[in-house]
């Protein structure tokens, strides 16, 4: 297991990679150029220049969070093609830099969906959260703009202001994607991009659908082991697998972390771990890492990942805004980097009483 730790580019993080290096044993980032729109093929140069400023500053990239998947290629529009080969394009420069795990997702019109960026909880942290009432009581545009006003100036992955303005035209681009055509144009995806994973050894590592359920009306196939079965069978390459996110599958009371994890034992190249504290079923915020602040069992998780030989890459996940921090929601440099050293400790008690 290989300890990360998220970075969004200089230009867009309030942390530094300074910072990020005195984290005990965190040696690398995932990263991304953040500044680059879905479907445009990624400049070599750009990826050159952002390996180079991440080992200067004594770390290294140790994956891609996220080369997004466009709209043409998630709703399989006729021109997916020439998108599909922008990304094998990127993939091979990607490959080329050696840079073997990619993150992507295949939601529909959002990224993750939080209702609440800020719930100030008892100890007066705040902490993200969502809650389906109120969900089914906005429409997204209204939804982003309450948002806006608690990103603390920073652009959220998936809820960008330029896409926003388009929510319109692209709920009208997916009205005709029910589940099984949004499976079908990921399956198409996946095939064409296997022989470049292959080539260079790139783990593409999807991420879950967050919550576990759909959202405003759009289908969500990414969302339970049975979903997660089907796809790896499917395209039946090691290079297709997995980013298990706990959070989110853990949306959902129905997954049962734990077993999904073993069913999926040698496809889950990127592990995301962070608790859950639920209030109801479908009104839930993003706890401190440590177990007995949420509801998730973190020592089980992280013994499921230890007994099924996970060797990927992890990172702490969202974090509660905590010390008078200013950051992007979710991503401050102290609540990450308890739960860094956290899930580091429970990774070292458990690897050493499974030697004794
Ligand atoms: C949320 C993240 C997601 C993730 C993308 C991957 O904080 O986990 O935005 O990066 O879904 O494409």
């Amino acid at each position: 297991m290989e300890m990360t730790f998220r970075w969004f580019g200089s230009k867009f993080d309030s942390v530094t990679l300074n910072q990020i290096r005195q984290i005990p044993g965190v040696k690398g980032v995932i990263t991304t150029l953040y500044e680059t729109v879905p479907g445009e093929e990624w400049k070599k140069e750009e990826i050159k220049a952002l390996k180079k400023e991440v080992e200067e500053a004594g770390l290294k990239i140790s994956g891609i969070e996220s080369v997004n998947v466009c709209d043409a290629i998630k709703v399989g529009a006729p021109d997916r093609d020439k998108y599909i080969e922008n990304y094998i394009r990127t993939l091979t420069y990607l490959g080329e830099e050696d840079i073997h795990t990619v993150c992507y997702n295949f939601m529909p019109v959002f990224d993750w969906t939080r209702t609440e960026l800020a719930r100030e909880r008892k100890d007066g942290s705040t902490v993200m959260a969502y809650t389906q009432a109120a969900v089914d009581k906005i429409n997204p545009d209204d939804m982003f703009n309450s948002l806006k006003e608690d990103c603390n100036g920073f652009v959220l992955p998936g809820w960008e202001p330029e896409r926003m303005a388009q929510v319109k035209e692209l709920f009208e681009l997916y009205k005709d994607v029910d589940a099984d055509k949004l499976f079908d144009n990921l399956v198409y995806f996946l095939n064409a991009i296997m022989p470049v994973c292959d080539k260079y050894d790139i783990n593409m590592a999807i991420h879950p659908d967050d919550p576990a359920w759909s959202v405003f009306g759009l289908s969500r196939i990414i969302t339970n082991k049975e979903q997660l079965l089907k796809l790896i069978n499917t395209v039946d390459n090691v290079h297709n697998g997995i980013t298990f996110c706990t959070g989110s599958y853990g949306t959902s009371l129905n997954n049962d972390i734990v077993d999904t994890i073993h069913a999926l034992k040698g496809r889950i190249h990127f592990a995301h771990v962070r608790n859950l504290k639920f209030i109801t079923p479908d009104n839930f915020e993003e706890a401190a890492h440590l177990s007995s602040d949420g509801d998730f069992d973190m020592y089980e998780i992280m013994k499921a990942l230890y007994d099924t030989g996970f060797d990927g890459i992890m990172r702490p996940d969202h974090g509660r805004m905590i010390w008078g921090e200013k950051a992007m929601p979710g991503y401050g440099l102290y609540d990450r980097a308890l739960g860094a050293m956290y899930l580091q400790g429970l990774w070292e008690a458990i690897e050493k009483s499974s030697k004794r």
